[in-house]
């Protein structure tokens, strides 16, 4: 692994924003992908503080300023993961589940789905199966994005599906999971149509629930 790769890692596990967003900027003028930084230095970064946080060497004040610099990362990121293709994909609805306030992943679906195209409304974190179903229908959503990073928040997202099917909206929007507990199973079981693991394969699963 290169230089810049392992010091950004060190860097966002230490918190040091400024520096994870000065060496991200590097390693992009240095001609390294956004989605190698991400896969090889960012994501292990993150799963090093999940680790800390476990073991009780960190707690949330370190675990938030980690965040954060993953955040201030993204930001520079974030108009490489653009793509070419001109045209309206669709609009997609996205947000953390009800009582969940993890919003990386999320912010990353989300930029993702922006740079393919899609019109993607974000409404953060914590979000209620009411305010999916009212977002849908004020801006017409084809696509909703339902995020979850702690297994007691999972069931939020059955509760959203079910939402949609007691207003009867149900047939009119695709329902896509995801987040690091949720798994393929998970998505099946409580009715939703498509999960992805990453952001990356969440926008080739909107495209593809979208075109089907
Ligand atoms: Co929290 N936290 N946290 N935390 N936190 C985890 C998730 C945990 C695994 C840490 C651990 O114990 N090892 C653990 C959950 C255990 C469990 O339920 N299984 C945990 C816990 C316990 C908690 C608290 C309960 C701690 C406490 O208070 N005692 C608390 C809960 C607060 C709450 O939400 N109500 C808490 C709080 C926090 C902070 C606020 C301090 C902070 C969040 C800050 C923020 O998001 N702005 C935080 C963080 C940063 C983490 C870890 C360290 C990192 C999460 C992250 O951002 N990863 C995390 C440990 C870990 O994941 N290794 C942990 C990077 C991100 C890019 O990955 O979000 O997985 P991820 O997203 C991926 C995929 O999952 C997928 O694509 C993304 C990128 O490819 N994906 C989707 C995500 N959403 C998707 C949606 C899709 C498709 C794919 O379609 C719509």
């Amino acid at each position: 692994m290169s230089d810049v790769l392992r010091e950004i890692e060190q860097d966002l596990i230490q918190g040091k924003g400024p520096r994870v967003k000065d060496l991200t900027t590097r390693a992009v003028t240095d001609g390294i992908s956004a989605s190698t930084i991400l896969q090889k230095s960012l994501m292990p970064g993150m799963d090093e503080v999940g680790r800390l946080m476990k073991s009780g060497e960190y707690y949330i004040p370190e675990v938030l300023i980690a965040a954060r610099s993953m955040q201030m990362a993204l930001d520079v990121l974030n108009p490489l993961l653009a793509e070419a293709d001109a045209v309206n994909a669709g609009t997609a609805v996205i947000g953390t589940v009800a009582g969940d306030l993890h919003d990386i992943g999320k912010n990353l679906v989300g930029m993702m789905l922006e740079g393919a195209n899609f019109e993607v409304v974000d409404l953060g974190t914590d979000v209620s199966a009411e305010q999916f179903v009212a977002a849908v229908k004020e801006h017409e959503a084809s696509l909703v994005g339902i995020s979850a990073l702690l297994t007691t928040t999972m069931v939020g997202m059955r509760d959203t599906v079910e939402a949609f099917q007691e207003v009867g909206l149900r047939g009119n929007v695709k329902i896509l999971v995801g987040g690091a507990p949720v798994t393929q199973a998970y998505a099946d079981e409580i009715g939703a149509d498509g999960y992805a693991p990453d952001a990356g394969s969440a926008v080739s699963a909107a495209r593809e629930l979208l075109s089907g």
